[in-house]
């Protein structure tokens, strides 16, 4: 099989801007062309967009039931919290490069190198935050930038009754006008209903200045990759979206290395193991970082928290992909799973231990987000089986993730030269460090937060307060926990046991001497005025 390569959008970009104009236009062009399509169109961007959260056209059936029958369930296609998560998305971006090269002939998707030397040092590649492009070869000069923004052709006009604003109580917070355009962080682009008009208009008034917003959103980036800037011993070092993408990688199996879901339950149950990062975690915090979120900076002595009124698209699993930052992001994430593959050496084929194959959280419809369109509730995932729908597969069947694991022999491409990729980034093994003589090798745990509980997405940071050697209680900050979600969560009672939030977090920055004495707590960074009444997690030290 031939093998096209999908090259790091910042190599692009730097051709670009010295005159090897050729190879970025070409993308930009065929971004144009699929924004252009019709919105009934297979190939359109707003239908390929749609496949993962709205419209949620498929969702009425499920709606009709009797609150007796209904079941948490997801109305969009994507796969998330399950093992599911990475070959489905693979072959998402798989089907949006088929329609790029419908219009552009062979045109590879490019990555977002997220932790590369640029990003790390100064935010998100100029070329997604350009207002305008040139594309001599086209024949166009300054022309809208395809991958700054999209405007909805058409309404998206879900009316799901659960979904209601926290603070105004009003319906369809997520419904986007015709002519919407997405936003990114310091932006909000809550506009479906009259009281989110009115507080999006008054909140995007004080950001009206677009080269502000764009140092606001590299700022908050760079403050994601490498943990907010380093005051006195706050934050601990290693909590940081770099420090996760590392830690991804030495994830010991497919499993848990594929979802929060699964790495959760392997922690919990394995206390005296190095804590494992699945690839979904340092995904999560990105949607987040560009979606709206601050970077989680909320210790003693600090007092920045959340940008309130911050809504970008990307931040809620709802309209993410409707960013075209979404599918660069992808790629990257896409292009970490091939990196993890490698160093597994688990290319041609997953193996999957006999023990996480049946009944391992993370292996069940509904877990985490529920069933998608055509999956039954509770039921079994496997690679082999359950169709990655709507995607077809090379036998014009539905797709299943064991068509789609060797990237170069299946899928016909491979990924240019990145970081973390072992192959070309010093052949480094990016394990954890171990933990420092007297350091603690135990972990704080959360259990018991209902997804259901909260208005989207949102952000736990986990803290413990001891007394120093004056005699003064000091708040350490341990680090925080990513949950990206839905507007509304289905709160149905038999869906709850699916819906729990567990999250760990290593205590290797502190002393064993003070975790004995310390006293551990956990907050919620979320969208709702107030903390939901009967919030009381259970907080627990492991190991
Ligand atoms: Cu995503």
């Amino acid at each position: 099989m031939t093998t096209a390569t999908r090259q790091s959008i910042y190599v692009l970009q730097q051709q670009y801007d010295s005159g090897n104009t050729k190879p970025l236009e070409d993308v930009l062009f065929a971004w144009m062309g699929i924004q252009k399509l019709a919105p009934q169109d297979w190939n359109s961007f707003f239908v390929l967009a749609g496949l993962h959260g709205e419209p949620f056209v498929l969702r009425d059936a499920v709606d009709r039931l009797q609150p007796d029958d209904t079941y948490a369930y997801w109305g969009g296609y994507c796969n998330h919290g399950n093992i599911l998560f990475p070959t489905w998305h693979r072959m998402y971006l798989y089907a949006l490069e088929k329609a790029l090269q419908s219009i552009v002939p062979g045109v590879m998707l490019p990555f977002w190198d997220e932790t590369d030397a640029y990003s790390l040092a100064n935010g998100v590649p100029t070329i997604f935050t350009r207002p305008l492009v040139d594309l001599p070869n086209y024949g166009l000069m300054q022309v809208a930038n395809p991958l700054l923004s999209f405007t909805m052709p058409t309404s998206l006009s879900d009316d799901y009754w659960q979904d209601q604003n926290a603070s105004t109580g009003e319906s369809q917070p997520y419904y986007k006008p015709l002519g919407y355009t997405t936003v990114r962080y310091p932006l909000s682009g809550l506009v479906g209903n009259f009281g989110d008009y009115g507080i999006t208009e008054a909140h995007n008034k004080s950001y009206s200045d677009p080269e502000g917003n764009t140092a606001k959103l590299n700022a908050n980036i760079k403050a994601w990759l490498n943990g907010p800037e380093p005051e006195s011993s706050h934050p601990p070092p290693g909590v940081n979206l770099l420090a996760s993408y590392k830690a991804c990688l030495s994830a010991p199996n497919y499993v848990v290395f594929s979802n929060t879901t699964s790495a959760a339950a392997w922690n919990a149950s394995n206390p005296n193991s190095p804590q494992v990062v699945s690839l979904e975690e340092p995904h999560n915090d990105l949607h987040l970082a560009v979606g709206g979120f601050d970077a989680p900076q909320i210790y003693a002595g600090f007092t920045a928290g959340m940008l309130l009124g911050a809504n970008g698209d990307m931040g809620e699993n709802n309209t993410a992909a409707f960013d075209p930052i979404f599918f660069f992001h992808h790629c990257n994430v896409d292009r970490m799973f091939w990196n993890w593959q490698k160093l597994h050496n688990q290319t041609r084929a997953l193996t999957i231990p006999e023990d996480f194959k049946q009944g391992y959280p993370g292996t069940n419809s509904s877990d985490t987000q529920g069933p998608t369109p055509g999956i039954a509730p509770g039921s079994l995932l496997t690679l082999e089986k359950t169709a990655l729908k709507p995607f077809r597969g090379p036998r014009g069947l539905s797709a299943v993730s064991t068509d789609c694991v060797d990237i170069e022999n299946q899928l016909g491409y491979t990924y240019g030269p990145g970081s973390l990729d072992s192959s070309n980034d010093g052949g480094a093994k990016f394990a954890e460090e171990a933990v420092k003589p007297g350091y603690s090798p135990r972990r704080f745990t959360v259990r018991g937060i209902d997804r259901a509980m909260f208005q989207g997405s949102f952000l736990l940071t986990a803290h413990a307060t001891v007394t120093d050697a004056d005699g003064k209680l000091k708040e350490h900050y341990l680090g925080y926990h990513s949950v990206f979600s839905r507007y509304s969560v289905n709160s149905c009672a038999n869906c709850r046991t699916h819906l729990e939030v567990i999250a760990h977090f290593p205590l290797k920055n502190m002393l064993e001497e003070d975790v004995r004495s310390a006293t551990f707590s956990v907050k919620v960074h979320h969208r709702g005025a107030a903390l939901p009444a009967g919030f009381k997690p259970a907080l627990k030290i492991h190991g």
